[in-house]
């Protein structure tokens, strides 16, 4: 095989190519392209009477990806206000619930969102829910992705 003392134009676009797969060197990815999905399992909506503007979001979260994913945020146009919460038990032994900067998913592993756990709060329903309608839950992770799902409302 002849050897080219010079870049022959072929070698060229083979390195062109080359450096296009390197870091640096291709356009910068899109928020959350490279990251595993999150996936849901049995994701649901609580059914609340007319004219109750508050409910909650259970469902379970699972992570796929080598490192932990942390929520930090939950939008949906379902309601005013969504919120990440947990549910702790104090020192005295009374149980309650409280707003969270955060939910982790384990690497690997699954967040279970329940009445009794983690759950997710919907603030100010604007409009009733009606049984079995969906609604689509965005949930924002601390490195910028997003993940979306899908609840079907169903009675508790
Ligand atoms: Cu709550």
């Amino acid at each position: 095989m002849p050897q080219f003392p010079t870049p022959h134009p072929a070698r060229l676009a083979l390195l062109a190519a080359v450096l296009a797969l390197l870091p640096g060197c291709r356009p910068a990815p899109q928020a959350g392209a490279a990251r595993p999905a999150l996936t849901v399992q049995a994701a649901r909506v609580v059914a609340v009477p007319p004219g109750v503007k508050d409910t909650s979001v259970f469902g379970t979260l699972r992570n796929p990806g080598a490192r932990p994913l942390r929520l930090t945020g939950v939008q949906t146009g379902a309601a005013d206000h969504a919120m990440l919460m947990v549910t702790r038990t104090d020192a005295r032994g009374l149980t309650g619930m409280a707003v969270t900067g955060a939910l982790t998913v384990p690497a690997g592993g699954e967040l279970v969102l329940s009445d009794t756990g983690d759950h997710i709060m919907l603030m100010g329903l604007r409009a009733p829910l009606r049984e079995g309608e969906t609604v689509a839950l965005t949930l924002t992770d601390d490195a910028g992705g997003t993940h979306t799902l899908q609840a079907p409302v169903v009675k508790p």
